[in-house]
């Protein structure tokens, strides 16, 4: 017998074996298909073992290793057939699984700190009747600037403080005609609500603006304020405390206390920066004021009818302050082990 014909012999007897044990439905059969190949006397294996002599002395260990990997394969195929008979097997599935392992528990995520703190800020000023308007975060100047009284040559428009997008060449400039920026405040969607609707206003906006400051830990690059404006005929400044008052005790309980500070906005005369306590110091939330009468007059409205006040607070200032946050920079690193706090 040649070793070609004698690796063919093993290949075929373990095809055979295969296909004895896999037609076996119950365990006598197996045992009778087992000793017909695996016998340790008269079992075919034995047989073929018994030639191997033939091969020649050379093509001993050739053939020696093929016998022994044909004899475990074919024993593994058994003990195969023997599991899923006697059912140690589940389903014929593969036997090293455990089924009695735990799951993989799916991660259930949640809203972030943020949009639950817009939500609630919602909330609290929808009862006070004030309703959500929204603006782009893509803004051209004038709703950025030139509505609200912010003069050309104004430093607030400075590249320094401004994302511009460049348009047209290329260039980033707030000189290229067409220019567009990020908004570096919610202040735009006052001008956008009154453009489209007439007296009376009562509305609060939520969203994103962005300026170039340094990130640290009150100021970050990208940020959320909230807007408010109410115009009506005699809103006074009175109205305006009243109402970041009722907002600031049910946000923040009712032992805070807020104080105004006289400052100066181009869109707002009188202007005031709004302050609350947070560990016995004076922290500064944003600003607010009466609408100046350019800004009425850029929308076209009468300044001699209405008035009207607006304000903008800083979000996250808010929100950390509720939960004891101490750094903003925690609140955008993507720690889920963070945010999964709140
Ligand atoms: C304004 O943006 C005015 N538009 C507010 C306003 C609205 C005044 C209506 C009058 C009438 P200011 O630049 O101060 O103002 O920003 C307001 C608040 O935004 C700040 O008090 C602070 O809470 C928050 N803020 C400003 N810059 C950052 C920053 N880089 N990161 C986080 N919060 C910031």
């Amino acid at each position: 017998m040649s070793l070609q014909q004698f690796v063919a012999a093993l290949d075929d007897l373990a095809d055979d074996a295969k296909r004895a044990f896999d037609a076996a439905a119950d365990p006598d059969t197996l045992e009778e298909a087992r000793i017909k190949f695996l016998g340790a006397k008269k079992g075919l294996l034995k047989s073929i073992q018994k030639q191997i002599g033939s091969v020649g002395k050379e093509n001993m260990p050739t053939a020696g290793q093929r016998l022994n990997e044909v004899k475990s394969l074919i024993e593994q195929t058994f003990q195969a057939t023997q599991d899923r008979l006697t059912g140690d097997a589940v389903d014929g599935a593969d036997p090293t699984f455990d089924p009695t392992l735990p799951g993989i528990a799916p991660e259930i995520g949640h809203v972030h700190p943020i949009t639950q703190t817009i939500d609630h800020l919602m909330e609290i000023m929808g009862r006070m009747g004030f309703e959500a308007a929204e603006g782009p975060e893509v803004e051209d100047p004038h709703h950025n600037f030139v509505a609200l009284n912010i003069p050309e040559d104004h430093p607030a428009r400075d590249p320094l403080d401004n994302f511009y997008l460049s348009v047209g060449d290329g260039q980033a400039s707030r000189f290229v005609e067409g220019t567009r920026l990020l908004r570096s405040q919610t202040s735009t969607v006052q001008i956008r609500v009154m453009e489209q609707r007439q007296p009376p206003i009562r509305i609060i906006s939520l969203g994103r603006v962005y300026r170039p400051d340094a990130p640290d830990a009150t100021h970050f690059p990208m940020f959320h304020q909230m807007e408010g404006l109410m115009v009506d005929r005699n809103v006074t400044m009175a109205n305006l405390k009243t109402v970041l008052r009722i907002f600031a005790t049910n946000y923040l309980g009712d032992d805070v206390e807020i104080r105004f500070r006289p400052s100066f906005f181009p869109f707002t005369e009188p202007s005031v920066e709004v302050d609350f306590l947070w560990d016995g110091n004076w922290v500064e939330f944003g600003g607010a004021g009466m609408v100046d009468p350019n800004v009425f007059k850029a929308v076209g409205y009468d300044p001699e009818q209405v008035s009207g006040f607006a304000f903008g607070l800083g979000v996250e200032r808010l929100c950390m302050r509720r939960h004891g946050i101490t750094d903003i920079r925690d609140l955008y690193s993507g720690d889920l082990r963070f945010l999964r706090q709140f």
